[in-house]
């Protein structure tokens, strides 16, 4: 069975957003995936991620390919819109589902599976587009679905279960996301909330490609010694180079920090990120000092988590491409039938 729905009881007295929401109403089914698998900690990271944005669900769209990640869009946001797209091709259904209603929140969720193999493509040509979106990639290292075969994250010299040695390079999406445009990048690891909360509600307020790497443990298949991708080898080698508080523009800001180590960056929408810096030297606005970080701290054996790169006042696919302000479906008859004397004005302008 896959799909169990959860029962509607709930506590009375629990707490409630500006929507008068609780956290229940922004939950899904009932999990089927391996118990403690790390995709459903991400799940429950964007349960409360929404609920603390108090985005109204109706308002959020989320798409998926194939994989455990992939299914992971039924157990969480049970009353927003979602498709489970064919295997690695989230990318393509998500722009042309933001194309035509610009008006929503783009939740793309896959695995490095579904997005460093069949899907390279699309996610490339969906991040260098500067598709308006969050694109989640659950990196577990592994098929996990289809019984833990090494994917394309997997990293040279790590082991399976089995101890077979990977021998092929690894694809490091972050790496990738960078070089190809994306505006917003970031890690996270499915083992830490309190980090990871504050980056999703980032790279959902932010506008424009934004690209979010959480390393994500599978626990049936790349859990043990010798696996890079294993929450024991992610708590042990992980260098974060900021955390993060998120603060929307009606809430007060309360705490205070030493000067020097916080960076406030306003975004688009008003939102305020404060960026605590652990990297002192750390510069989250420059490109390709991130790339550079990233490749020498990897040699290193390190797993850098964070917020790796913000451009807060990015554009997106829409800006490029000039379309209406108004999502497509709200258009009328008289915006989208105009006439023959402004079709005969078009044709002219192409002779
Ligand atoms: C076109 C196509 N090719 C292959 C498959 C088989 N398949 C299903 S899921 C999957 C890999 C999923 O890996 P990942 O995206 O990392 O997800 P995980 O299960 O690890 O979360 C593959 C190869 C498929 N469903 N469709
Ligand atoms: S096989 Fe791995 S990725 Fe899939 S549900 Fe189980 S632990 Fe999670
Ligand atoms: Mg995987």
């Amino acid at each position: 069975m896959t799909f169990i729905t959860k029962p509607k009881l709930h506590h009375p007295k629990l707490p409630t957003n500006q929507l008068g929401l609780t956290h229940r109403d922004y939950e899904g089914a009932v999990s089927t995936l391996c118990a403690g698998c790390g995709h459903d900690s991400i799940s429950a990271a964007i349960i409360q991620a929404c609920f603390e944005l108090d985005l109204p669900p109706h308002r959020i769209a989320k798409l998926s390919g194939i994989g455990c990640s992939s299914k992971t869009p039924t157990y969480f946001l049970g009353s927003s819109h979602g498709f489970n797209s064919v295997h690695g091709r989230m990318p393509s259904v998500l722009t042309g589902a933001n194309l035509a209603n610009r008006d929503l929140v783009y939740l793309g969720v896959s695995g490095d599976g579904d997005s460093a193999s069949i899907g390279l493509g699309q996610f490339a040509h969906s991040i260098r587009r500067g598709v308006n979106m969050v694109y989640l990639v659950e990196n577990n290292g592994v098929y996990g679905l289809t019984k833990g075969q090494f994917s394309a994250t997997a990293d040279k010299g790590s082991k399976s279960k089995r101890g077979v040695m990977n021998t092929d390079a690894a694809i490091d999406m972050v790496g990738m996301a960078l070089q190809i445009g994306a505006s917003f990048v970031a890690r996270g690891f499915s083992g830490d909330k309190a980090q990871l909360v504050p980056i999703l509600k980032a790279a959902i307020t932010h506008r424009g490609a934004a690209f979010v790497d959480v390393i994500s443990p599978c626990v049936a298949f790349n859990n043990h010694l010798g696996s890079t991708k294993s929450f024991d080898y992610v708590r042990e080698h992980n260098e974060s180079v900021n955390f993060l508080d998120f603060i929307t523009t009606r809430a007060p800001i309360k705490v205070e920090y030493g000067a020097g180590t916080v960076e406030e960056v306003r975004q688009h929408d008003g939102s305020v990120l404060r960026l605590r810096k652990v990297a002192e030297d750390y510069n989250v606005h420059d490109r390709i000092a991130a790339m550079n970080y990233l490749q020498e701290r990897q040699a290193a054996g390190e797993v850098v988590t964070g917020v790796l790169y913000l451009e807060a006042e990015a554009q997106d696919l829409h800006d490029y491409l000039h379309t209406v302000d108004k999502p497509f479906n709200t258009l009328g008859d008289g915006e989208l039938v105009p006439g023959a004397a402004a079709l005969e004005k078009f044709n002219q302008s192409l002779r």
